[in-house]
């Protein structure tokens, strides 16, 4: 299968464009590099070092003899997406290139802006270009588990069967997220579900949970092949960041009492569900949601697996929570859909947790403890990363 991978630059990106290569799949990667322009505005870098695209791309060549074709290009430039997708034309484009960490999104007026701008209109020329050039085209979007929000209900597969004064409909399930960022992400499903019901695309939306981990069994055959360890404030992820703090030394950054529940996902299978995704296709005109998590834990929780695991001193601390959230709150998700394709989840383990202890060790040198303390506040009261 013609797979074109959209933020193939990036942490997952990247991850699965190996992972889809060494499947057997003809794959392309697109970027704009934005991502690497964000570290330089935060002051901020990954904690493993990543080569550039074109050297990557070299290296998986030279080791697999398997080729990655490179586009260079902004999804909201019309003309390049259209163009990207006439000359590959993928069967499937798994869509990764979206301004993605909440904080970012709620620095300001002009960051809030310039993510929504971002996401949405890049999903929207995309749609616009399989409608016009090939309408068999999958979509695989990335979603977030954040478009749901924390509601006091069980949550569905992106679909709700409502019964409203004697009369039922199946409705998109109601979305209450928790930042402009997770917003811009709620914008792009309604346009996509759009698209299906009256252009008659076919779409799946991933409503993915908070990703942990680093590496998969093809990012581990070279140091070239690495993808990115983000760990600041910013961009760093809850789980990787409390490995980083631990092995620093650092207290973990617990934000409030910790109550608040997330779904989470091992890297590894993320890219097993793009796969499973992309090889069992929505129907024309479905727009078809899985809820890509494989687990539920509290971020108290997953602080004191993170301490338990350490084999050295670490302390949890709790922050006043620059966060706009409950702490306190109901979480019960459905997330049936990956695994009934055949999903196998690795949960969180010992083993995992120590591997990643073992790459924080290895490029702790290179952590720059001033991005640690989160800097922006949901309140609006002007913080800076
Ligand atoms: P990332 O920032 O590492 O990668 C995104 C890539 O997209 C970057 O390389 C960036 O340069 C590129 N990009 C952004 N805007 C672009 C544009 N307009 N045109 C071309 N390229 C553009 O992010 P990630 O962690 O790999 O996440 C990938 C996707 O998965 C995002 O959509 C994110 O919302 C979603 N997701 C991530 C997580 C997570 O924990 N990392 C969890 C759930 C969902
Ligand atoms: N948190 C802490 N301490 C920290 C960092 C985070 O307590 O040091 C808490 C946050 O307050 C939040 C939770 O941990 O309650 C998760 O925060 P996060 O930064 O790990 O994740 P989030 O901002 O939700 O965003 C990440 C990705 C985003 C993706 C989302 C999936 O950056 O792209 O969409 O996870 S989800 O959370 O399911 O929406």
């Amino acid at each position: 299968m013609r797979v074109l991978v959209l933020g193939g630059d990036g942490y997952l990106g990247w991850a699965t464009a190996l992972y889809l290569s060494q499947c057997g799949h003809d794959v392309a990667v697109a970027d704009n590099f934005v991502r690497r322009q964000y570290d330089f505005e935060l002051g901020a870098d990954s904690l493993v070092p990543i080569e550039s695209l074109q050297v990557r791309t070299a290296a998986w060549r030279e080791l697999t003899g398997k080729s990655i074709e490179m586009f260079v290009g902004d999804l909201t430039d019309a003309d390049f997406t259209y163009q990207m997708i006439k000359d590959f034309r993928p069967e499937s484009v798994v869509h990764f290139a979206e301004q993605r960490a909440a904080p970012y999104s709620m620095i300001d007026r002009k960051h809030a802006v310039y993510t929504q701008v971002n996401n949405v209109v890049g999903t929207l020329n995309l749609l616009y270009a399989i409608n016009e050039i090939d309408r068999d085209i999958h979509l695989v979007k990335l979603g977030t588990m954040g478009e749901y929000g924390t509601p006091n209900i069980d949550i569905e597969e992106g679909w709700l069967e409502l019964e409203h004064k004697g009369r039922t409909d199946r409705v998109l399930f109601p979305k209450r997220p928790g930042s402009f960022y997770h917003l811009s992400k709620v914008h792009d499903s309604h346009n996509m579900e759009f698209a299906c019901r009256i252009w008659g695309l076919r779409a799946t939306d991933l409503n993915q949970g908070v990703v942990y981990g680093q590496q998969t069994a093809e990012t581990m055959l070279d140091d070239r092949l690495a993808t990115r360890f983000d760990y600041d404030a910013v961009f760093g992820t809850v789980l990787n960041r409390f490995v980083v703090q631990a092995v620093l030394g650092h207290p973990l950054t617990v934000y409030g009492s910790g109550g608040q529940t997330r779904g989470i996902i091992d890297i590894r299978d993320t890219v097993r569900c793009i796969q499973l995704a992309c090889e069992n296709p929505a129907d024309p005109g479905e727009f078809r949601v899985f809820n890509q998590m494989t687990e539920s834990m509290s971020v108290l929780d997953i602080a004191r697996t993170v301490a338990e695991c350490y084999p050295g001193e670490v302390t949890i601390d709790h922050l006043e929570n620059p966060r706009v959230e409950y702490e306190q709150h109901y979480y019960n998700v459905t997330h049936s859909g990956l695994v009934e394709l055949g999903l196998e989840p690795h949960l969180l383990s010992d083993t995992l947790i120590t591997s990643l202890f073992d790459i924080a060790k290895r490029y702790g040198d290179r952590a720059n403890l001033e991005t640690m303390r989160p800097g922006v506040d949901w309140r609006g009261t002007g913080g800076q990363p």
